[in-house]
């Protein structure tokens, strides 16, 4: 189908087979996906003035990305993935950005983004079958289908202190960072927050400001990335390794390019046990967490990595006071996002850096000159508020989502959401999200996420339209049951433990605490998404034209029980 003509001013919506919402790794390959291998007419709209979607925001000081760079990227295309060749083990913000445009141009995608339009509404009108996309400038878009590509961490918490109004200098979120920079040189500046982000952020801002006072509410783990310039050898290897390094990405729990030790941590003598921990901290990364099988699901063999972590803390920071307050960590390790750095630790042995431990001496305030905690006051220039996001629900949740007669996705889900497969929310027919709450998502490397997803929904609507199905929509019961599972899945892992993790919405204030990403892993979560659409569909009614509903709820719930094996860990 042709779209309509679209006129940015007109207030009558333009026509397409899919509107998608986003245009970060979700966004551009669901377009390629629909327009180029289904032939349907699809529109693009991005808040950004260009793509990138995280990357575009997130332009921070140090931001990286935690996965290794040849599995953080596509692997639809082998050309695409044989072509690109990436710098470091890790890609820096900048070269992702400088990937996505690549695949923008080798793909045509630009073409059919509309970028600067932030979607205000989408509103399911049931007499049409089609959803109203309303942006906030007025401009209409209607489509039969809807697909959300809107990242899970994009919407930036700002954390409600009193008096950042009379603050003096400037502020800046890292998830909203200024495009042209921020120039640190001669500026007192204080960082609030050390998760992944704060810990990539603070070593880089404190090579050139005059002072950074890091303000830590809870102590963190972090492991050496070790970055480094990647080796001719591996880029050669890369090159020549496509089909191999998907197999291991797409087998493994967590989507990375490196398998988990069938070793259990108790399985191994202290000495033995300390020379595997010492060989993981030396390969550095995420890998470190690889190094045992069962250190997220049983506490006690957690407490071993935790205690050595722990002790390098104490090696390498040399003030003792400074150490204890870092160390001072109150999780399991990897229960909260386990954060990868580049001298973190060691930063704070240089002299013009200083931790707050907000545990003892909590913020009050922030004044017109600084930051006032109960026992002191700092006078700041620059305060970088590195506090995370409203994650996983709270950029489709800012959007006015209304399906079936009136149905709000903001009151469905003021319980915490609840969907069938991460993908879809009963009363909402035809809108798919693309890694949404309740599939693996954040506890997975996205891309590879990502691309299931993408397929996984392309699939459904080329099923849709061979046979005649006019709406799919998740069932209830299949949802509740799905529900249920995601639970089990959480708790069979020490993930939901963690009380202050945005796992569980515990970062913002009022959200309700729900565990939200499938910790499943991946393997077993694609198993079940494709049994489920090799059985029709199974937990979704699919309407036909001019036909009641082809209601396929029921069959589905014992499949779940039996994939649900959840003896090894999916996290
Ligand atoms: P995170 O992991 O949510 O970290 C936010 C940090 O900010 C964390 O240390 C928080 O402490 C701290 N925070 C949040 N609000 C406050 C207030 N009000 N006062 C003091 N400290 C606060 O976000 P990141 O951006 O680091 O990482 C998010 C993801 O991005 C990451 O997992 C990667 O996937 C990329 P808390 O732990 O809540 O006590």
């Amino acid at each position: 189908m042709k779209p309509e003509a679209s006129n940015p001013n007109s207030s009558a919506a333009s026509r397409f087979d899919a509107i998608i919402i986003g245009a970060g790794f979700s966004g551009l390959y669901q377009l390629h996906c629909l327009r180029d291998r289904l032939g349907l007419s699809v529109k693009l709209v991005e808040a950004g003035d260009d793509l990138g979607g995280t990357w575009y925001w997130n332009r921070y000081p140090g931001a990286r990305c935690d996965s290794e760079s040849h599995s953080y990227c596509y692997f639809f295309s082998k050309a695409l993935y044989e072509e690109w060749e990436w710098s470091e083990r890790y890609p820096g913000a900048p070269e992702i950005l400088r990937y996505l445009d690549h695949v923008a141009i080798k793909f045509d995608l630009r073409r059919d983004i509309q970028f600067g339009t932030r979607v205000r509404s989408a509103h399911y009108d049931v007499a049409d079958n089609h959803w109203i996309v309303e942006a906030e400038s007025g401009q209409r878009f209607r489509a039969t289908y809807l697909i959300t590509a809107v990242g899970c961490i994009s919407s930036a918490n700002v954390p409600e202190i009193p008096g950042l109004d009379s603050f003096k200098g400037k502020w800046y979120h890292t998830g909203q960072w200024p495009h042209e920079g921020v120039d640190f040189a001669g500026k007192r500046v204080g960082q609030i927050g050390t998760g992944s982000t704060g810990i990539q952020a603070a070593p880089v801002i404190a090579q050139s400001a005059k002072h950074l006072t890091v303000f830590q509410r809870t102590a963190n783990y972090s492991v050496p990335a070790r970055n480094a310039p990647l080796s001719a050898e591996f880029k050669q290897y890369i090159r020549e390794h496509h089909d191999e390094i998907q197999e291991v990405v797409e087998s493994t729990p967590n989507g990375h390019p490196f398998r988990i030790s069938e070793t259990r941590v108790f399985d191994l003598h202290p000495a033995e046990r300390q020379k595997a921990y010492e060989a993981a901290w030396e390969k550095g990364g995420l890998q470190f967490r690889a190094a045992f099988q069962d250190l997220l699901t049983d506490k006690a063999a957690n407490d071993t990595a935790a205690a050595f972590l722990k002790s390098k803390i104490r090696e390498i920071v040399n003030d003792p006071e400074t150490a204890k307050s870092l160390a001072d960590i109150d999780h399991p390790y990897a229960a909260k996002r386990p954060p990868i750095d580049t001298n973190y630790f060691e930063t704070f042995n240089r002299s013009n850096v200083t931790l707050v431990n907000l545990r003892k001496d909590p913020i009050e305030r922030i004044t017109p000159n600084g930051i006032k905690t109960r026992d002191n006051e700092y006078e700041l220039d620059v305060i970088v508020f590195a506090t995370g996001f409203d994650a996983l629900t709270g950029t489709l949740l800012k959007i006015d989502i209304r399906g079936r007669d009136g149905l709000c996705l903001r009151d469905v889900w003021k319980a915490g959401p609840r969907t069938y497969l991460g993908l879809q929310v009963p009363g909402f027919p035809n809108l798919f999200t693309v890694t949404g709450p309740g599939s693996p998502s954040v506890l997975c490397n996205m891309p590879v996420s990502i691309e299931q997803h993408v397929e996984w929904i392309t699939e459904c609507i080329a099923y849709m339209r061979d046979n005649g199905i006019e709406r799919c929509e998740a069932a209830p019961e299949a949802t509740e049951k799905w529900v249920e599972h995601v639970n089990e899945a959480a708790n069979a892992t020490l993930l939901p433990r963690v009380r202050h993790s945005w796992y569980l919405g515990a970062n913002i204030p009022g959200k309700p605490r729900v565990f939200m990403p499938y910790a499943g892993g991946m393997t077993r979560y694609r198993a079940i998404c494709n049994d489920v659409a090799a059985k029709g569909y199974e937990g979704f009614v699919l309407t036909r034209s001019g036909q009641g509903a082809d209601a396929k709820a029921g069959t589905a719930l014992n499949d779940f029980e039996a994939a649900a094996d959840i003896s090894t860990p999916g996290v």
